[in-house]
């Protein structure tokens, strides 16, 4: 048994160490003909990095109506990239041997489909950066709690290592491709990885990583829980027993998956005292290791976060420091410092005795559902935004009582409240735009009440992203007077 463990580990470290010489071998990417999908910040990401590497780039985007001069004026003032719109050449189609696909191109897009049948490889920009990294990683994902998370354990890191020794990448919203070239053996990468970074990994493996949560998200592009779940599953999958994974006992799927994880598993708790691992036991967050339990933190004293969704956050980051080598002493004084990670249960201001919070993060019903849970006061709610085909019954369930007023806004306007009618919700008011919104909000709001912003939908279609909403929301509470 062990000596097969052994050969597995063997056979993929000889594998990854194979797909890392593709790229890193002099001569191996230089001159050879590489396209980047998508014109964000991982194409640009993507573009730059293989330009140093010597590669002749195409960029290229699939975005409707585009052309290939707009597209040009997202390159960086150095690169020599050929920038394509449209149909592509069938030349093209047929010579390009490496793909480089941004998170938010769908795998399964035709074009993807005949690239993979002409023989390139196809990846995404995690993997392209993971090929020139020289230190140890930790790798988070879930559906829930990434940024947050993520956050938290490179404030862990760099308390530990120094600032100039780690570095944040991914989801997160920094390209893996813009810092890879800086780690050293001495580094840490900390990673955001998304489902969709998942999608199009071969050679990633983390020392440590983390499965926060697995609830229904972003179903329109992965179609089923089951493939949701595999794409988050991928991130231990280079991993061996000599790796850690991190996972929270309290979600049925990353449970479920312990009993398979290539990994050693650390589990954590919010609700059960376990043998071994993090558990939340009263206020008080406790770690058990061979049979002895040892208290760590009270979650009203030495945290700063509000909502359990953050005292599972801030037990995976313990795990996942102390999987990373981070003396305790080290990841609890973090922990007694940090504070909430903007757009994430944000505590915006008090104006007219009203709370504000900004939870623009909470893109899905679930993480929606952490952002009600945290309130402690009655709340008008600013849900809706763009169609991921999300349920939201258990989100309104989630109500109880506490929400006066929900406020729709977007593309899923009509569709929640035929859902929270369902559920005997009634006090619904539509808004068309955002600003209408927030006015009538602070309308709605008495003295006492809090207003969220916690939509459980993407922002697309009204804003380019959730943090441009966060914004918008903050900018406007901060106006409003203070009586
Ligand atoms: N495009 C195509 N073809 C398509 C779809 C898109 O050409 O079929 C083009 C678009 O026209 C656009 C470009 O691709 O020019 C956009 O690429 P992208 O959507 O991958 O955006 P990036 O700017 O590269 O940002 C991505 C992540 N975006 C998504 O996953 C949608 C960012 O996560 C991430 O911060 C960044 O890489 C760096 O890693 C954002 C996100 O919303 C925050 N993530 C989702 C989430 O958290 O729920 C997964």
């Amino acid at each position: 048994m062990k000596a097969e463990r052994e050969q597995e580990q063997q056979r993929k470290q000889d594998q990854e160490q194979q797909q890392k010489e593709q790229f890193t071998e002099a001569g191996s990417i230089a001159g050879e003909k590489c396209i980047v999908i998508g014109s964000g910040i991982s194409g640009i990401g993507s573009l730059e990095l293989l330009e140093y590497m010597g590669a002749e780039v195409i960029l290229y985007d699939g975005k409707e109506g585009m052309t290939e001069r707009e597209l040009c004026e997202k390159l960086p003032l150095k690169s020599n990239a050929v920038c394509m719109t449209g149909e592509l050449p069938e030349k093209i189609r047929e010579e390009i041997r490496t793909v480089v696909v941004s998170p938010g191109v769908p795998v399964d897009i035709p074009l993807l489909k005949e690239f993979q049948a002409n023989g390139a490889e196809i990846i995404g920009e995690i993997e392209l950066g993971y090929r020139e990294e020289k230190g140890r990683v930790a790798a988070i994902t879930g559906t829930n709690g990434k940024t947050t998370t993520t956050t938290l354990v490179g404030e862990i890191m760099k308390a530990h290592l120094g600032e100039d020794k780690v570095f944040v990448v991914g989801n997160i919203g920094n390209p893996y491709t813009s810092e890879c070239l800086k780690t050293t053996s001495e580094t840490v990468t900390v990673g955001e990885i998304s489902s969709f970074q998942l999608e199009t990994i071969s050679s990633f493996h983390p020392a440590v990583s983390a499965i926060l949560n697995i609830t229904p998200d972003h179903l329109n592009r992965h179609h089923t829980m089951e493939a949701y779940a595999a794409a988050k599953e991928a991130i231990t999958r280079n991993q061996t027993k000599e790796d850690i994974c991190v996972l929270n006992y309290e979600n049925a799927y990353t449970r479920a998956f312990g009993e398979r994880c290539p990994a050693r598993v650390i589990f954590f708790s919010a609700a059960k005292r376990l043998e071994e691992g993090y558990f939340l036991l009263g206020d008080k967050i406790v770690r058990a290791f061979g049979g002895q339990e040892e208290e760590l933190l009270d979650i009203h004293e030495d945290m700063n976060l509000v909502g359990m969704c953050n005292v599972e956050n801030v037990m995976a980051a313990i795990a996942v420091g102390e999987g990373m080598g981070v003396p305790i002493e080290t990841i609890l004084a973090v922990v007694r410092e940090f504070h909430a990670v903007e757009h994430r249960i944000e505590f915006v201001a008090s104006k007219g005795g009203v709370d504000y919070y900004n939870d623009s993060k909470g893109t899905n019903p679930d993480a929606a559902i952490q952002g009600i849970r945290a309130m402690s006061r009655p709340t008008v709610l600013i849900g809706g935004g763009y169609d991921k085909q999300s349920e939201y019954d258990e989100w309104i369930e989630n109500f109880e009582g506490k929400v006066k007023w929900l406020v729709l806004i977007g593309q899923t306007r009509e569709k929640i409240a035929a859902c929270a009618r369902k559920h005997g919700f009634e006090r619904i008011r539509f808004a068309d735009t955002f600003e209408e919104c927030l006015e009538l909000c602070t309308r709605l709001a008495q003295s006492g009440d809090a207003v969220l912003l916690s939509p459980a939908c993407a922002s697309w279609g009204m804003f380019p992203n959730y943090e441009v909403r966060g914004e918008k929301f903050k900018e406007y509470v901060n106006q409003l007077p203070s009586t």
